[in-house]
């Protein structure tokens, strides 16, 4: 049995599902996917059904799932009412116009009522964090940083949810001792070009986001050995 982490899937099934087979991951293994399933890519709702479906895939959240939580029932009311949505704020416009929720908003929209609400229900119970400790060694996962509470004595359980979805994290901050944080939301390739295509080692960091919906690559870590795994991403290249 082994436990894996994969982050900012946004979308790319296809290469989720090329990393399952890469990594040959059973219905003994598990797998966290610390945040950001949704939006950009081609398939953000089919990817999070698949995750749904699993007993042993834990989704925590990243800024992006929580956008599509937020409104999740405004959509289901915009399907038998189109106008409800003509009324929705900025943030509502942001998600969709300038952050890739378009896709999202779609393929949510185009479901059954049932599959909606199924939906809904996952979505309504989030998971910000997981704390794991695998052969002796602690392991913090959260999807963005820790923001301003990112000092050392400080407990996870303390920081906004806000810090834990949107911050950036500097690539050495880890305030944690003992424990090694996983991070994604930042994709590698803007921390330097040196970092790109692949898993960011900082000091007792790891940033996992090599930026698959970008065109660069999906990266995956084993926690039991630290091997990383590597799918070529199909998205198109961006600057
Ligand atoms: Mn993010």
């Amino acid at each position: 049995m082994s436990t894996y982490v994969i982050s900012d899937l946004h979308g790319c099934l296809k290469e989720f599902e090329a990393m399952l087979e890469k990594i040959e991951f059973s219905e003994y293994d598990e797998m966290y996917i610390a945040g950001d399933v949704c939006d950009r890519g081609k398939d953000p709702i089919p990817l999070l059904q698949l995750i749904k479906s699993r007993k042993n895939m834990h989704l925590i959240f990243g800024n992006h799932d929580e956008w599509l939580a937020k409104y999740t029932e405004d959509l289901i009311k915009g399907k038998s009412d189109q106008s409800h949505l003509y009324y929705m704020g900025l943030d509502f416009l942001t998600w969709i116009h300038f952050n890739g929720g378009l896709i999202t908003m779609d393929q949510f929209m185009d479901l059954d009522l049932p599959d909606c609400y199924d939906l809904k229900e996952y979505l309504d119970n989030p998971l910000y964090y997981e704390e794991l400790e695998i052969g002796g060694r602690k392991f913090l996962i959260v999807h963005a940083g820790l923001g301003s509470c990112c000092r050392s004595g400080v407990h996870i359980s303390e920081v906004p949810v806000s810090e834990l979805l949107w911050s950036h994290i500097g690539i050495d901050d880890n305030p944690f001792e003992d424990t090694t944080m996983i991070v994604g939301h930042m994709p590698t390739f803007l921390y330097g070009p040196q970092y790109e295509d692949k898993i960011l080692h900082g000091k007792n960091i790891l940033h996992i986001d090599c930026g698959c919906v970008f065109g660069r690559t999906l990266g995956c870590v084993r926690l039991d050995d630290m091997k990383e795994f590597y799918i070529k991403s199909t998205c198109p290249y961006l600057e």
